[in-house]
């Protein structure tokens, strides 16, 4: 009887483990991607030049994950740091670059070309 018991319960953790673990693999991919680079904290995001506005000091960007401020992909207008980061800049260019929260305003401190 305790030899039942032991291989039952060795067979129940046989199939428990590796179905928790393959449910916890698919949430942190689907909701987190970038979670395990070793550089989240300061990671780069991706985006795609729509408009350029050198007056207001804004950039309008179709953006991928910002991971720092747990927002998904999307087209969205953001103000830069500084004007001068703009220059360089061309509407459709690809770039990198990082965005920050500082009260209730987001704002890109760093806006590079990606290629
Ligand atoms: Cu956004």
């Amino acid at each position: 009887m305790k030899t039942f018991l032991s291989l039952t319960l060795a067979a129940a953790l046989t199939v428990a483990v590796p179905a928790y673990a393959a449910e916890n693999m698919g949430h942190d991919m689907a909701t987190h991607p970038a979670h395990h680079s070793p550089a989240a904290a300061d990671a780069m995001s991706e985006g795609t030049v729509k408009r350029l506005d050198p007056a207001a000091g804004t950039v309008t960007l179709a953006h991928g994950p910002i991971e720092n401020l747990f927002m998904p992909g999307m087209t969205m207008s953001f103000p830069v740091q500084d004007p001068s980061m703009l220059a360089g800049l061309s509407v459709g260019a690809k770039v990198r670059f990082q965005a920050e929260e500082v009260g209730e305003v987001i704002r890109i401190t760093k806006i590079e070309l990606a290629n």
